[in-house]
């Protein structure tokens, strides 16, 4: 019963704890009232525990939410975003910019929360990062946030072996994910798991809310396996808390997980959805949809509150806030302040790291040495030459790092110089990370590592990226700067046949709002598209790269691969620069246009090649520039991609024709399968012909 009523004597800290907690339940539910939408009954349960973790045990300073050396929160189970919101707001929790100014403004007004769900409010759906501060990380697709902790998990181990000296604990902080069942059915949710407990880290809690209840109804329809001996194997701690509602066990069990060394602590946390709901408590209908007022005034009754009052904040709840997670967090960011200053005399460069890092900036000379490939008509393939370029970059930045789902020596993304070292509980300064056959959770690893500011990139081949897809969707709608290496671009891998060879997955990746594909043609332009990709600061990046060895151009007879930087450029022209046909290519097919343009040329027929790696790119160059590559008075364009056929038409127009792939691909040798679907500079030359009428 909260004391609310009781204002005549000074509330003890139970009764403050009790008015607190009722507070985040009562201006939950107000919100999905008053939205006539969203889910009341998990922050309803959850609000205790959400409470007990912020208020009592979390270094976090409200004042500056992103001071590195913070623990993390993160809302798994992102459909409560209200308890974020609750928290954020009766926190105090400041708003930052895009520049990582602080604001000093609150990140989540009492407004915002009448606001829930409505355009432009602080308050959406679900906890967006980027768009509130304070929010750690997008969730809302289950699983998503659990599998993203533990890269933040990676993230710190990795931070504080390089960065931690005797008497200067810079990175130390702790990650605590809650997640409900659903997070827990998720595969990505497993995969995540198996890898933290493998790495046996200790910097990560996950907190379960066993409610036994999901939007079907019991958990009894669809999922009644044993949690607590599946993260038992995994390597996990297990701790109990029989009773949502009891703050003690709840501190306790966190305190332990606090103490324990060498793996990953999984609270298991029984609750009621709705609680105090006199007729919804521990049933589906209390997940995703508003009590209705008559409920919302019986169930305000059972917490004790004023039945009519809304979105009310009594007097002492900010300030009970302020006195424990305020004060905790401000004097922890205090004495790390003075810390790193101390540190910054003793290891400069150490310090000026940091700095670099958050600011997502590259360090000085962060590209020198990189490759330059000579002419050579045998080639170079895609993958070799992404290998050599991640070997110099890895050694020039020292916070870039990453690995494979298991197909290092495939996607060549090994790093192989000395010191180089192998992510693992043994060795956290391990630059190569091994994920294991995971790419779900490799891509929202990757995500974690990217939210800690970590330059992290993970890889597979082409193929998988759909097995990745949705981890890659929330690289780019949280703006991360995520490289994502994927090889075996195509038919290069032909015997494997079409289980294995890309058809659809490059309309599906540029389909992706924000995010950069990039499909170089040669060795030089690999080069120059991770150079384009590193200095990206708020969008992910993947690299569609070849198996097998493409042609290294003359680039003293052809426009220099620095071209890349524009998304598509002029790589060859027709004497004079006035083209009557344009040959358009992308990777292993750019090759085929230049051999094609090579024999329409002879022919007296005037060809362009534009070689078009990225079509992100391209299209955010000038008009005029855009015009400049593609001239609009030139409408007989042919395209040429071993891919999906789908979207080119905006490149050739309606006048033009695509040569790409409209079925799956085929098991054969490579050459026989660039001869039944077509992929040869002859039939190029004669599409160019075609288009002319000058066959
Ligand atoms: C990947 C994914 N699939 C489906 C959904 C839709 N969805 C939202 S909540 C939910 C049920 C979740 O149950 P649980 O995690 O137990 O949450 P609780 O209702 O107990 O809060 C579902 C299916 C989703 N958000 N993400
Ligand atoms: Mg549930």
């Amino acid at each position: 019963m909260s004391p609310i009523a009781n204002v005549s004597e000074p509330m003890t800290e139970a009764q403050l704890d009790q008015l607190s907690i009722d507070t985040i339940r009562t201006l939950s539910i107000d919100a999905v009232q008053r939205a006539k939408s969203g889910h009341p009954g998990t922050p309803m349960a959850l609000a205790p525990l959400v409470y007990t973790i912020w208020n009592r045990m979390m270094r976090f300073d409200p004042a500056d939410p992103i001071w590195p050396n913070r623990d993390r929160f993160v809302l798994s189970n992102g459909h409560a975003s209200m308890l974020l919101w609750s928290m954020l707001h009766l926190t105090g929790t400041c708003a930052v910019n895009e520049e990582y100014e602080r604001l000093g403004q609150p990140s989540v007004s009492l407004d915002d929360i009448r606001r829930f769900r409505q355009i432009d409010s602080k308050a959406p759906g679900h906890p967006e990062y980027h768009w509130v501060s304070g929010v750690e990380t997008t969730t809302g697709p289950l699983g998503q946030g659990i599998a993203t902790s533990v890269g933040m998990a990676i993230a710190e181990t990795w931070l504080a072996n390089r960065y931690n000296r005797p008497g200067f604990a810079i990175f130390d902080y702790d990650i605590y994910a809650v997640c409900g069942d659903g997070c827990l059915m998720e595969g990505v949710g497993s995969e995540a798991a198996s890898l933290a407990g493998h790495l046996g880290l200790d910097n990560l809690c996950w907190i379960f809310d066993n409610n036994h209840i999901t939007i079907e109804g019991s958990t009894s329809l669809a999922f009644t396996e044993d949690v607590a001996t599946r993260f038992l194997g995994y390597g996990w701690q297990v701790l109990r808390v029989g009773d949502a509602n009891d703050l003690e066990r709840i501190q306790q069990a966190l305190e332990v997980f606090r103490k324990t060394q060498g793996r990953p602590t999984l609270i298991i946390l029984d609750s009621h959805i709705g609680y105090g709901s006199p007729h919804k408590q521990g049933t589906a209908a209390a997940h995703g949809e508003p009590l209705g007022d008559e409920e919302v005034r019986l169930t305000k009754r059972s917490y004790g509150w004023p039945e009519d009052a809304q979105f009310l904040v009594p007097d002492g709840v900010r300030e009970h806030f302020a006195a424990g997670i305020g004060a905790r967090g401000v004097a922890a960011r205090t004495t790390w302040t003075a810390l790193l200053a101390s540190y910054r005399t003793t290891y400069p460069e150490l310090a000026t790291e940091i700095d670099a890092m958050q600011r997502r900036d590259l360090p000085a000379g962060w590209d020198r040495n990189l490759p330059v490939f000579a002419a050579d008509p045998k080639g170079v393939a895609g993958r070799d030459a992404s290998g050599k370029v991640l070997n110099v970059l890895a050694q020039n930045i020292p916070w870039f790092l990453g690995g494979s789902a298991d197909l290092g020596p495939s996607n060549k993304t090994t790093l192989t110089y000395d010191g180089a070292g192998h992510f693992q509980a043994g060795n956290r300064g391990g630059k190569n990370l091994h994920f294991g056959i995971r790419e779900h959770a490799m891509a929202a690893i990757v995500n974690g590592m990217s939210l800690s500011k970590l330059r992290a990139f993970g890889a597979t081949f082409f193929i998988f990226s759909d097995y990745a897809r949705p981890a890659i969707r929330l690289s780019a709608l949280m703006e991360l700067p995520t490289i994502l290496v994927f090889t075996h671009d195509a038919m290069g891998d032909g015997e494997d046949g079409p289980t294995h060879q890309p058809i659809e997955q490059l309309a599906s990746l540029r389909a992706i709002p924000g995010l950069i594909t990039l499909r170089p043609g040669d060795a030089n332009e690999v080069v120059e598209a991770y150079r384009y990709v590193m200095q990206l600061r708020h969008q992910p990046a993947a690299l569609v790269l070849s198996r097998q060895p493409l042609p290294t151009l003359d680039r003293r007879t052809y426009a220099p691969a620095s071209g890349v930087a524009r998304g598509a450029y002029v790589l060859a022209d027709a004497p004079g620069g006035t083209p009557e046909v344009i040959l358009i290519a992308s990777g292993s097919e750019v090759s085929l246009a230049v051999q094609a343009h090579e024999q329409l040329l002879a022919e007296g027929i005037r060809s362009r090649v534009v070689s078009m790696p990225s079509w992100e790119i391209f299209d955010h160059q000038t008009q005029a520039y855009r015009e400049s590559v593609l001239p609009p008075s030139v409408t007989a364009r042919v395209a040429v991609e071993q891919a999906s056929t789908f979207g080119w038409e905006r490149y050739v127009g309606s006048a033009g024709r695509v040569i790409g792939m409209k079925t799956f691909g085929a098991s054969a040798p490579l050459k026989a399968l660039q001869e039944k679907f077509g992929f040869e500079h002859v039939r190029v030359a004669a599409a160019a012909r075609e288009l002319l009428g000058k066959q």
